[in-house]
């Protein structure tokens, strides 16, 4: 542990001192942004910020109108990169950075981030899969290297922080979180109602899907729930297909489901969205197999077509049984 933590630090270390060296830093994280993934982008470029104004800090990637309020993204398509420094937050696989085709094309590249490995890369990469979220990476870097961590900063990170522990209920939600969190919160006097409305308040059509879901989904007798929305339902129910990827984290805590999923018909984006969450089983590999992934409990994946469902519906179902029998 104490060997792991220096290892640590030295890490810790070696990314303050690559922030020194340049003048141009560019943040970028996975496609499909979510809290934590935006969080830990545009508190980065604020704490870097804080620390060292005359940088020129950039976040890129695709804006999520939800989360607009989380602050604005950068365009970086005059910019010369090739003496920038490029963090990839957030994100396992070369495929799911956003906006960024090659990370060759900048000088150095540091990846953070708490997915199991998928692709190798980065000049620096700290991964560590115990984290609960890459926003409480950051602020910890911030904390142990002594950096003035401002209110804008400290308001994304607790916005991941809690979104990606599912407001502390998964158990990477450790000692070190709340320590983390606590400071952030003596520090600042941070509106911590308004975050919790932006992360969940939610329309009624929402609402009502999930009702429709909980009323409609199937149930099998090894305890594997889902549903396989049609392009029907999904325009009866405000015509959204980020729904689903919403909804799939409240389905929690049925007695008679240990794993769980949503297969959504994109229709629009032509392809099949598919959303997995378990409460014991490991279910990422599953998904890796059929070009997916995420975290051991929760993950997903986009598929062309619906040619593969009814193979992970079975593998999915058969993950459950055998999860059943060893805990038997
Ligand atoms: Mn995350």
């Amino acid at each position: 542990m104490i060997l792991q933590n220096r290892k640590e630090n030295k890490m810790k270390e070696k990314i303050l001192e690559k922030i020194k060296e340049f003048n141009t830093i560019v943040i970028s994280r996975h496609i499909g942004a979510d809290p934590d993934a935006l969080g830990a982008s545009i508190g980065l470029k604020h704490l870097i910020l804080d620390n060292f104004p005359k940088k020129k800090v950039y976040v890129i990637g695709v804006y999520a109108s939800k989360f607009k309020s989380m602050g604005k993204l950068d365009n970086i398509d005059n910019l010369d990169t090739s003496n920038a420094l490029l963090f990839v937050l957030d994100t396992p696989n070369l495929i799911r950075i956003d906006g960024i085709s090659n990370i060759n094309d900048f000088k150095y590249v540091i990846k953070i981030d708490h997915h199991p490995t998928i692709d190798k890369f980065g000049d620096i990469s700290w991964v560590d899969t115990k984290e609960s979220s890459v926003c409480q990476m950051i602020l910890s870097f911030a904390y142990d290297n002594n950096l003035k961590v401002g209110k804008e900063a400290s308001e994304k990170f607790f916005t991941g922080i809690v979104s990606d522990t599912g407001r502390f209920l998964y158990d990477y939600t450790t000692p070190k979180t709340y320590e983390l969190v606590s400071k952030l919160l003596s520090d600042h006097k941070i509106n911590t109602t308004e975050i919790f409305n932006m992360l969940y308040s939610r329309s009624l059509e929402e609402v009502r899907l999930q009702g429709y879901i909980e009323e409609n989904m199937t149930v099998t007798d090894n305890g594997f729930a889902y549903i396989i929305l049609t392009d029907d339902i999904i325009k009866k129910y405000g015509d959204d297909t980020s729904y689903p990827g919403d909804i799939v984290s409240n389905l929690n805590n049925i007695d008679e489901v240990i794993v769980w999923s949503i297969f959504t018909y994109d229709v629009k984006n032509d392809l099949v969205k598919v959303n997995v969450r378990s409460r014991g089983p490991v279910i990422s590999h599953i998904l890796e197999n059929y070009g997916g992934g995420g975290h051991a409990l929760a993950s997903g994946v986009r598929l062309k077509d619906d040619s593969k469902v009814k193979n992970i519906i079975k593998d999915l179902d058969k993950v459950c049984m055998e999860y059943n029998k060893a805990n038997d």
